[in-house]
This record gives C-alpha cells, structure tokens and sequence, in this order.
C-alpha cells in the first residue's frame, strides 16, 4: 500500500483527546495520513544548542509523527529570517518589509538539507511525499541529490506573486528551479498558478507545455491549482456542539440589540487589520445613526513575536483601537472589542454564528480560511454576510460575498452598512450560493485531489506522438522565436511567425528565421506543425 509523508515546518496533529484548537488543516492531513498509514514530518518547534538530527517519533491519534530540534541559529536565520522576513512579506507583496540578508538565504538552504537527510532514512520506495509551503520550497532538491526518486508535490499556501517582485530576490532562479525538482506543484488560485507561469516564461526561459505542464531548466512540472477549503463536516458538528452554542448565547447577550462585525485573524500585516480598523470608523463617521446599533469585535492572536515587524504592528493596532473608542465609545458601548487572544474552535464557530458581519479583508491572502468558517457557522434562516478582500485567493471562489478593496477604508465602509441593512431574502440567497461551495470545496476535496494528482501515473506521450518522422530538435536562436507570453497580454501579431519549408525544418540549427521582435523561446522541434517537446523527465 502506498505511504503518505507529509512534511510541513511544524507538525501538529490532533492529540486525540479532541483537542479543538488544532486548525482543519492539520485535522485534514491528520485523516490522509491515517488513510495511507503515513508519515508526518517536521520541526518540533524546540531549540537545541546543536543540530543532532535526532528523530523523535511517536504516534498520535493514528498518526506516526516525527520531529527534528533546530539549533537557535537555524531558528533565526531560517524560520525567523528567510521564511518569515523575506519570503513572506515579499509574496504577500511587502517588499519595504523584505530583508534581503544572505546569511537568511544559507540558513534556509541548511534547514532544508537538514531536513533532507533526517527524512531521508525515513522514505521507503513508492512512498509518496507531500511538502507543504514557503519554509520547504528547496526540499525536493536537497531530497533529490540524495537519491529520492519517489514522487515528490508541493503546495504553496502564501500567494505566488507577480513575477517583477520575485526577480527582486537574490538568488531566485536557484529558488525556482528548486521547485522542478518536484513532480507536482500546486497553488491555491488560477491566479497564482498563472504568475508562476509567467515567471518561468520571463525570468527563467521556460515554456508552457500544456495547461498543466511546464519546461525550464531542463526539466518538467506538473502545476495546478488546488484551493485549500475547511473541514466542512467538523465544522458543521462544531457549530451544533454544547460549547458553541454555549458562546453563542454569551455573545449574543453581550451584543443584544446591536449587530455584530466580527474579524478573526493572526495579527499579521498582511491581514489589513489596520486598514480595517479605518474603515470600520469611516462607517462610524458617515453614520451617525449606526453608531449605537454596532460593535466590532477583532479577535487577533499574536504570531511570529520574533519578527520586529509583528511587534510594531501590534502596537499600532493597539493605539488604532483605543483610538476610536476613545472619540466614540459611550458609557454603555465599545465601538472595537479587539482581543490577542487564542480561542478553542467550537467558541470560534459560536462567535462567528453570533455576528451579523464577517469582515475579511486581508491585504494578500494565500486563501484565507476564515471567509470559509464564517460561512459555515452561519444560521441558514437568518444568515450573516461576509464582506471579502478582492486580494483573499478566496474571493476566487466566493464572489457572493460583497467584495472590497482593503485599502479603500470608504469601499469598506460602504460595504458594511449594506451589509448590515441587507434584507434576509438577499442574505439567504447569497450565503446559500457561498455555503454550497464551502461544502463542496471542502479540505477533503483539496487534499484528494492533490494527492490524486500526484499519485497518478505521469503522462508519458508515446514514440512518434511528440516527433514526426523526420523531425530533430532544433536550437534556435531565441530573439526568433514566437513570443510565447503573447496570448496572455492579447498581442496576436506575435503568432504570426511564417511556416517553415521542409528544408528549414530538417536543417542545421540556426537556419531558421523567424520574425525578429518576436520575443522569447527555447528549442523548437522541426517536422510535425503543433507538436511539442518531448518532456524530459528529471
Ligand atoms: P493563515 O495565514 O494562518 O494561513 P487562515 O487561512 O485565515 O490564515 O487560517 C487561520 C486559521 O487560524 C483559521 O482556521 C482560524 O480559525 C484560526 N484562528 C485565527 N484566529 C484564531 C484564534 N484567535 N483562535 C483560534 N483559532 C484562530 C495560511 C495562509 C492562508 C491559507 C492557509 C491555509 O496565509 O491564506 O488560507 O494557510 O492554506
């Protein structure tokens, strides 16, 4: 039987004792890896004073689960420094935030080839591996040099940006080609999944084979996109649990006659909490009669304390807070409730269901699972709205919601009061359109399709079907190639490249002229019109 291995920076499966706060992600991967009798692999989140590489093994719940210890420079130059200072602000598109520190870059390449050769023992033939976000992109390479030759996916969960504030990082051709080195890559939007493309056109000389495959560096890639979805299930029994009928009932006392914002995020930059934060007090400012009849309560647990840019955005927020309540509140009425804290799931799920606004308005989000679980929790009689950030990889599926620019704090405002004066007719038609595809596109359709996707057998076109009889692979110079990005910006006269005679295509390389201007390429295959490179496997 197959084996699954995931492997994720930190690892965090259920306890089995339903233990609530673990997130749908992990509960999701937790079942694959039962149904595959699977690995599940990462750092343990504790410091040594000197990497071992000693595995600590247990099982959870079903779940075999290994960890590694990371020294403290590791911690810093690795998780602290290129993961979270450098590739996600610079893909969530915070380039001032983005630091730019070599000695992150070879921390980064450590860890990786640390992780490489604890894992590495580990992996049996046929197994399948699965390696998960930003922190990982160069595991497949360093698993490779290694002799894995299983296959090996990866999935983005941070957007994948355009391709102009990739080329800003130093070194990212090396980083890309590290993801040809897996057999499938996968991200959570068409979009994504488009910009990534466009890198390997632009930066990396690479050609789109077809829709799901592309060649650069001498090697092929399985892409696709795979939007993450909750648990939808769990979800559903969670609402219906003691506890969150229980907080339900306390929220709803606390908020009688009044209606409820709610917000719940990771106190993250890239969650637009301030943005947020100025848009609700727009709506304060432009609505006097509103004022009393709204509260907004932002629940935003404190992440990622080590990075300095985490710190100072919590004392803006702060401030941001205590500012409007200091020009609005009233002896009886807080405009903001904002708390760091943490909460169990099945409160979350009576929060969300207590609130007549879910207000998502992230500025990047990979996908944003909170837009889903707002959705979820939802009464179906008497449903609350969801107002959605046009930049959550999640407005790709759910464009019922009301959908807004996070930096317009008016857009926001705007949005707010339809939604709080939305009738229910409006209301009913709306979530039942967003919760059906909640539902269905639920993390079990995402993680069955991945790994699906990744077990199935690779396509490997028959003899003949990619050559023609006489044909030869040509080198051509590049600047006379069809521009291959053209389709893409509707720049049709670059098509426009003149058949070739019999002789050009069984010629010597070079021979050939194609209209110049006409951009970039790679080889070309003579003989057959339409064909295409054979793919070569790594
Ligand atoms: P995150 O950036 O962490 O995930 P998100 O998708 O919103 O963002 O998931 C956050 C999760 O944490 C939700 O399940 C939420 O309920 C939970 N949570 C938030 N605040 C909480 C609190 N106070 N107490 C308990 N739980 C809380 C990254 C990407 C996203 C992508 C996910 C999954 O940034 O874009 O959707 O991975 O791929």
């Amino acid at each position: 039987m197959t084996r699954l291995i995931v492997v994720s920076n930190r690892v965090n499966p259920p306890s089995g004792k339903g233990d609530e706060s673990v997130g749908g992600l992990a509960m999701a991967l937790s079942a694959a890896l039962r149904e595959y009798s699977g690995l599940w692999f990462g750092w343990s989140g504790k410091t040594a004073p000197e990497f071992t590489g000693q595995l600590s093994l247990q099982v959870a719940d079903g779940v075999t689960v290994a960890t590694v210890d990371l020294e403290e420079a590791d911690v810093t130059e690795y998780y602290n420094g290129y993961a979270n200072k450098t590739l996600w602000p610079l893909f969530h598109y915070r380039q001032d935030l983005t630091a730019y520190d070599r000695s992150f870059d070879e921390g980064y390449q450590r860890v990786n080839r640390r992780f490489a050769q604890t894992l590495r023992p580990l992996i049996e033939d046929g197994d399948l591996i699965w390696i998960h976000d930003y922190h990982l992109i160069p595991l497949a390479r360093e698993l490779r040099a290694l002799g894995v030759t299983n296959r090996i996916g990866f999935f983005l969960h941070i957007p994948w940006p355009a391709h102009q504030l990739v080329a800003t990082l130093p070194g990212h051709r090396k980083l890309v080609e590290s993801l040809f080195d897996y057999d499938l890559v996968g991200f959570q939007t068409p979009e994504y999944r488009q910009a990534f493309e466009e890198y390997v056109w632009s930066e990396a000389d690479g050609v789109v084979l077809d829709p799901t495959r592309l060649l650069a560096f001498g090697k092929t890639v399985q892409v696709g996109d795979f939007p993450i979805g909750i648990d939808a299930a769990e979800f559903g029994e969670m609402v219906a649990s003691e506890r969150a009928e229980h907080t339900f009932g306390v929220m709803a006392a606390h908020t009688a006659f009044r209606k409820m914002i709610i917000g719940v995020d990771r106190l993250d930059y890239s969650k637009g909490l301030e943005e947020r934060f100025l848009g609700f007090e727009r709506l304060l400012a432009d609505n006097p009669d509103l004022r009393r009849e709204v509260l907004m309560l932002q629940i935003a647990p404190v992440s990622r304390e080590g990075v300095d840019a985490y710190q100072e955005i919590r004392a803006r927020l702060d401030a941001l807070s205590g500012r409007i309540n200091g020009e609005y509140a009233d002896i009886d009425w807080n405009p903001v409730r904002y708390v760091n804290r943490n909460y169990r799931r099945d409160e979350l799920a009576g929060v969300y269901r207590a609130a007549k606004v879910g207000l998502v308005t992230p500025m990047r989000d990979g996908m944003n699972l909170v837009a889903k679980e707002f959705v979820a929790a939802q009464d179906p009689d008497d449903p609350g709205v969801l107002v959605l950030s046009k930049f959550a990889g999640a407005a790709n599926q759910m464009g019922e919601a009301l959908i807004v620019n996070p930096n317009s704090p008016e857009e926001i405002a705007e949005a707010l009061k339809r939604a709080l004066t939305m009738d229910l007719k409006e209301r009913v038609r709306r979530w039942r359109a967003l919760n059906e595809g909640v539902q269905r596109d639920d993390v079990t359709a995402w993680r069955d399709t991945f790994v699906n996707a990744l077990a199935a057998e690779p396509h490997t076109p028959a003899e003949g079907q990619y050559y023609g009889e006489q044909a030869r692979p040509l080198s051509v110079d590049e600047r006379f190639l069809p521009d291959l990005g053209a389709e893409r910006r509707g720049d049709e006269r670059a098509f426009e490249a003149p058949a070739l005679r019999d002789s050009e295509a069984r010629g010597e390389p070079a021979a050939l002229r194609l209209p110049s201007g006409t951009g970039r390429g790679l080889q070309v295959l003579g003989g057959d019109q339409g064909t295409l490179p054979r793919p070569a496997r790594p």
